[in-house]
């Protein structure tokens, strides 16, 4: 029997599937997995992705670097907000860092209480992701991070381009799949076009990281799949 993917097009929806022995890729393209996704394939060892401010401060407290970012903007008192070219850096070799992000943060640990295995995707890593999902034996779940519960254009995207990947092994259930995929195949050749009215573009222009966002929408620039090991994220 073909296995199936899935796209769950926001956090909120998550109660709507059936997780039941799947993997689910999470998905923040701007920018929470694109930034977990470039700290490991720059060395980082391990990120532990939290949901509340709080638990990554204590995590500060016992030896953990940390990030921390809300409505975009780095924290005042975290070593690092969400931009992934901090995470260019040799001096984190090795280093663990724990995170806590608006949306992205959020979806991983509620794919993490109902899937079989969560893994991390972003353009990025985008035909890692679909060469590792296509060889272990589950179905997908999409978990698309979205804003504070609203469907959004980026991540529906990505979740598009690995229906896109995997579309001819695996079979397609639910409209959202196809809806993914219609909206990554008509923006695909101009995503930065496609997506320059999209709300968070909108929001991070106002910051001035246009060339985060930029590097966030480039496909295949890492060679790495970022997979959930109890709590920390960790090379696959
Ligand atoms: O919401 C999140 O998890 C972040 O990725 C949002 S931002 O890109 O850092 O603004």
């Amino acid at each position: 029997m073909k296995k199936t993917i899935d796209v769950c097009l926001s956090p909120d929806l998550v109660h709507l599937y059936d997780f039941d022995g799947k993997v689910a890729v999470v998905v923040d393209v701007l920018r929470a997995t694109s930034c977990m996704t470039t700290a490991l394939a720059h060395g980082v060892e391990g990120i532990v992705p939290v949901e509340t401010l709080e638990e990554c401060e204590q995590l500060g407290k016992e030896g953990y670097l940390t990030a921390a970012e809300r409505n975009g903007e780095k924290l005042e008192g975290f070593n690092f907000g969400n931009s992934p070219f901090s995470y260019m850096d040799e001096t984190l070799k090795r280093k663990s860092i724990a995170v806590t992000t608006t949306n992205g943060t959020r979806a991983i640990h509620l794919a993490k209480v109902r899937a079989d295995e969560v893994v991390i995707g972003s353009f990025l890593n985008l035909k890692a992701v679909s060469n590792y999902v296509q060889n272990i034996d589950k179905d997908v779940i999409v978990v698309c991070a979205g804003w504070k519960g609203r469907v959004n254009l980026e991540d529906s995207m990505f979740a598009g381009a690995l229906v896109a990947e995997l579309q001819s092994t695996y079979s397609l259930e639910l409209d959202a799949s196809k809806i993914a995929l219609s909206l990554y195949e008509a923006g695909k050749h101009d995503k930065l076009a496609f997506l320059s009215d999209c709300n968070h573009i909108k929001r991070l222009q106002k910051l001035n990281i246009q060339k985060d966002i930029e590097f966030c929408l480039e496909e295949n620039v890492y060679n790495v799949v970022p997979i959930l090991e109890g709590n920390r994220l960790i090379l696959g």
